[in-house]
C-alpha cells in the first residue's frame, strides 16, 4: 500500500457522543425523540444529511429558515462540547501507527464528512501527519458517495487500489469500496460485514504487513 486514509470521527478520535448530544438536544426542541440507536443512522454523515435523517424519524417538516438556524446552533453545542479536546483524547493506537506509516514513507491524509475536521486536527496536535486533508467543506457528494476518499487519492497522485481507507460508519465503507479502495473496518462491530478488513481498534494493525 502506498497511502492510508483515515476517517476522522470514530477512527482517529471519538466526537461521536457529542455529535449524539447536540443532535438530541436539536431533536428534542422540534418534539424529537433521539437515542443512541437512531444516532447510528448519523455516523459520517453530513451535517445537513443528519437533520434530513431527523426530520424523516419525526415525520417532521420545517421551513428552511428553521433549518439554518438548527444546523448553526448544532455546530454551535457540538464546538462547545469540545473545547478541551487534546492529544489524550486520540483513540488508541492513533499515534504509533501514524508515526511508523510515516518512517515506512506511506502517505497520509484525512477524509471526513465533518466540516470541523481541520480543527480538530489542530487540537490532536497531528495535523503535521497529514499531506491532504479531505473535509465537508470541500466535498460535493457526501459518503456513501466514494468523492471525499477519490479526491484524497488525486491529492496524492495515486490510484485507488493502491491506498487503504480506515473506517468506523456504515456510510465510509461503502465510499471507500465504492471508490475501489481497501476498506479497513474499526471499532464498529455493526461494519465487520462489510469491511475488507476489521480491527477492533488501531492497535491491532500491523503497518509492515502493509508497507
Ligand atoms: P460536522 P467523519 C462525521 O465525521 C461524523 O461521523 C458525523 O457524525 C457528523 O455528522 C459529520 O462528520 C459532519 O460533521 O457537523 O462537524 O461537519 O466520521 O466523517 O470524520
Ligand atoms: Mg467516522
Amino acid at each position: 500500500m502506498k497511502a492510508f486514509l483515515f476517517d476522522l470521527d470514530g477512527v482517529l478520535v471519538s466526537t461521536e457522543h457529542n455529535h449524539f448530544l447536540a443532535w438530541q438536544r436539536c431533536a428534542h426542541s422540534l418534539g424529537i425523540a433521539f437515542t443512541e440507536k437512531e444516532n447510528e443512522l448519523l455516523k459520517g454523515v453530513s451535517r445537513v444529511d443528519s437533520l434530513k435523517k431527523i426530520l424523516v424519524l419525526g415525520a417532521k417538516t420545517i421551513s428552511t429558515e428553521e433549518f439554518e438556524d438548527l444546523l448553526i446552533s448544532k455546530n454551535d453545542f457540538y464546538l462547545e462540547s469540545i473545547q478541551d479536546l487534546n492529544q489524550s483524547n486520540l483513540l488508541p493506537g492513533v499515534l504509533d501507527l501514524l508515526k511508523s506509516a510515516k518512517t515506512k514513507g506511506i502517505h497520509l491524509g484525512v477524509g471526513s464528512s465533518s466540516k470541523n475536521a481541520n480543527f480538530i486536527l489542530d487540537k490532536l496536535q497531528i495535523r503535521s501527519y497529514f499531506e491532504v486533508v479531505i473535509d465537508g467543506n470541500g466535498v460535493k457528494d457526501p459518503k456513501p458517495h466514494p468523492e471525499v476518499f477519490l479526491n484524497g487519492a488525486r491529492a496524492l497522485g495515486l490510484d485507488p487500489s493502491v491506498c487503504m481507507v480506515f473506517e468506523d460508519a456504515a456510510s465510509g465503507i461503502a465510499a471507500a469500496k465504492a471508490g475501489g479502495f481497501t476498506a479497513v473496518g474499526v471499532g464498529n462491530p455493526h461494519i465487520a460485514n462489510m469491511a475488507d478488513i476489521y480491527l477492533n481498534d488501531l492497535t491491532e494493525f500491523r503497518v509492515e504487513q502493509y508497507a
